[in-house]
């Protein structure tokens, strides 16, 4: 019997749980500047009604986490983050997840961030495990680990299952318990490479019997350059769900995401009486009959 672990994060007022007895917990992704040129505008010129709305409407539509990302090339990224932080604390109760590879703005969002903070993330990289291990243990955050180190993103599985097997070891040193390390065996692009799917799922599955860990996977990745995109995102989601992904890092507002996702916990007996089934079922007929 592979293990349960669960990974508690929260804002002030609210706490999630991830776990794999638990329905999956979506963290929305669209609060991120990369690819998204009218957004960069936007931030650069101090606006925040982007943000706002896709804060309300990805939460409306089932995320419990929101990612955050501050990366505008050109601007002040620490300053940055540090404001967009401060409007989604002000507007909504789910904890963060704060995304970004710069360890100045990292440092700044956990120093005003009140409550246990999800970070994206490290990787196993020296220099980063060495900068970024000891602010999760300061700030008593959880943390998103990627499978790629000095080298790289791995080619072999067994590669990226011992480079999970270093940051959880290299975590523990720092008295970080593995259930605050969320693993990201990272799905890329079937487009570049029609392995990639299996890749990750394969991962997924091997990395959750090594180490019971919670899982997370930036969904959308694995559709870049593919035609009918939300459809290839949902049926991969549900497959991965099964091999042991319990937070996604997605995009909620695709009806296909959801409903691969609630299919997913239902079939997976994480949805009591299908409720959530149902309610997103009543949910779509309002929407049909609007
Ligand atoms: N793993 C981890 N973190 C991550 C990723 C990951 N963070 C960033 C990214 N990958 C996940 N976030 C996104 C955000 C947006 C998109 C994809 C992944 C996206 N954007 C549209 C596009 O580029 O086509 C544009 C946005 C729009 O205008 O709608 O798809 O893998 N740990």
């Amino acid at each position: 019997m592979t293990e349960i672990m669960t990974t508690i994060v929260g804002s002030a007022a609210k706490q999630v749980s991830i776990s794999r007895e638990l329905p999956t917990a979506i963290i929305g992704e669209r609060i991120n500047p990369t690819g998204r040129k009218k957004l960069q505008e936007e931030l650069k010129a101090g606006k925040f009604d982007t943000v706002k709305d896709d804060a309300i409407a990805q939460v409306k539509a089932g995320a419990v986490i929101l990612d955050v990302n501050a990366g505008v090339p050109g601007a002040d990224e620490p300053a940055l983050l540090v404001q967009m932080i401060e409007i989604l604390t002000e507007l909504t109760d789910v904890p963060l997840c704060i995304d970004t590879a710069n360890v100045e703005a990292l440092e700044a969002a956990l120093k005003v961030y009140s409550g246990k903070a999800l970070v994206n993330s490290v990787n196993g990289e020296e220099e980063r495990l060495e900068t970024v291990l000891p602010l999760i243990k300061q700030y008593d955050a959880a943390v998103i680990g990627l499978t790629m180190d000095d080298e790289g993103i791995p080619k072999t599985l067994e590669k990226r299952i011992e480079i999970a097997g270093k940051i959880i070891d290299r975590a523990a040193k720092l008295d970080i318990a593995a259930e605050d390390i969320v693993i990201d065996p990272l799905a890329m692009s079937v487009g570049a490479d029609d392995q990639a799917g299996k890749m990750a799922l394969d991962a997924v599955e091997a990395i959750v019997q090594k180490f019971g860990v919670n899982i997370t996977m930036g969904c959308s990745n694995i559709s870049f350059g593919i035609p009918d995109r939300e459809l290839l995102n949902g049926a991969f989601l549900a497959m991965a769900i099964r091999c042991g992904l319990t937070c996604p890092i997605t995009n909620p507002l695709l009806d296909e995401v959801v409903i691969s996702i609630s299919a997913a916990d239902l079939a997976m007996g994480r949805d009591e009486y299908a409720m959530n089934w149902i309610e997103g079922f009543r949910k779509r007929q309002e929407a049909a009959n609007k």
